[in-house]
């Protein structure tokens, strides 16, 4: 059982080219890797012809000299963990092999990508949108809400069950899910709702698009604006605009009456386009047409 501790941003699937032999050696600690990532392995070792020997109980991941990850609750062979770092091993790989066992992973203050790989895991993401990265495709897990925390479990019992809090994305081979409905992914569904109408929360390539915006500082009315300006292309009339919100929302075009309210709320300036594709995506009716409390259970699919 092993703890990961993230001190600052850190993509823990990032392939980046990794040499991992060992560097330094002492009856302490070992050190493997090339500039600008280093890990540094902490136990009691013993050096002979033979090679390593001893227990690893620690590790300390640098990057540039920052620490940036460490691992503690190790209880592994030397000799093994030598045998793992292997020259052109990737460090994905090596973590998958060091936490495949039951383990616990907490993330940095920014946006982390986490993965406790197999055994049952508890991931928290902490502050930042954080992911978790299960390497299967999503057919293959069942995600269930429960209370403030996910329960992921893996059908092949590969990944086991794994508990996650603070983490707002999933990251599956064939799809990723957003979990945070009463965050950014409520907003991106909320405005597909409203502007491309209550199917469109099914399309993952706009729930992807919606999301990147989103997630990089994009506002709610930005988002509609953009969206707008996509479905009806930049030099539609507030009719047109009135129109499509109204039908999406409530499934019927406006009558004249009502064409004619929001038709003044929007040359009056009461509203800008934005603000009222807003309003429509946050009425109780958009949020039934989409289906908004089923997929705070579920999460929104994205690509
Ligand atoms: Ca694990």
């Amino acid at each position: 059982m092993a703890t990961v501790q993230l001190l600052s941003s850190t993509d823990m699937l990032n392939g980046e080219p990794w040499q991992g032999q060992v560097t330094s050696a002492s009856g302490s600690q070992f050190t493997a890797g090339t500039p600008p990532v280093a890990i540094t392995f902490t136990g009691s070792f013993a050096l002979s012809s033979a090679g390593l020997s001893g227990i690893v109980d620690g590790a300390v991941q640098t990057r540039n000299d920052v620490q940036q990850l460490l691992i503690s609750g190790l209880a592994e062979d030397a000799a093994a963990v030598q045998g793992v770092l292997a020259p052109a091993q990737s460090r994905p790989e090596l973590y998958a092999w060091l936490l495949r066992a039951d383990d616990t992973v907490t993330g940095s203050m920014q946006p982390d990508l986490l993965a406790g790989f197999r055994g049952t895991d508890t991931l928290d993401g902490g502050a930042g949108i954080d992911g978790a990265f299960y390497s299967g495709e999503r057919a293959g897990y069942q995600a269930t809400k429960t209370g403030g925390a996910w329960q992921v479990v893996d059908h092949s019992g590969l990944d086991g069950v794994d508990t996650l809090v603070n983490v707002e994305r999933l990251s599956f081979e064939d799809v990723s899910v957003a979990l945070d409905l009463e965050g950014n992914a409520g907003t991106v569904a909320r405005i597909l709702g409203a502007v491309f109408g209550r199917h469109a929360v099914a399309s993952t390539e706009l729930a992807g698009i919606g999301l990147r915006l989103a997630d990089t500082g994009t506002t709610a009315e930005a988002l509609v604006q953009l969206a707008l300006d996509h479905r009806l292309g930049p030099w539609h009339t507030t009719d047109d605009v009135v129109n499509l919100l109204y039908t999406n929302v409530t499934g019927t075009p406006p009558p004249q009456q009502q064409l004619a309210v929001y038709r003044g709320w929007l040359d009056s300036g009461l509203y800008s386009e934005a603000s009222l594709g807003l309003y429509a995506a946050q009425t109780g009716e958009n949020e039934a047409g989409i289906g908004l409390a089923g997929l705070a259970q579920t999460g929104l699919a994205f690509v």
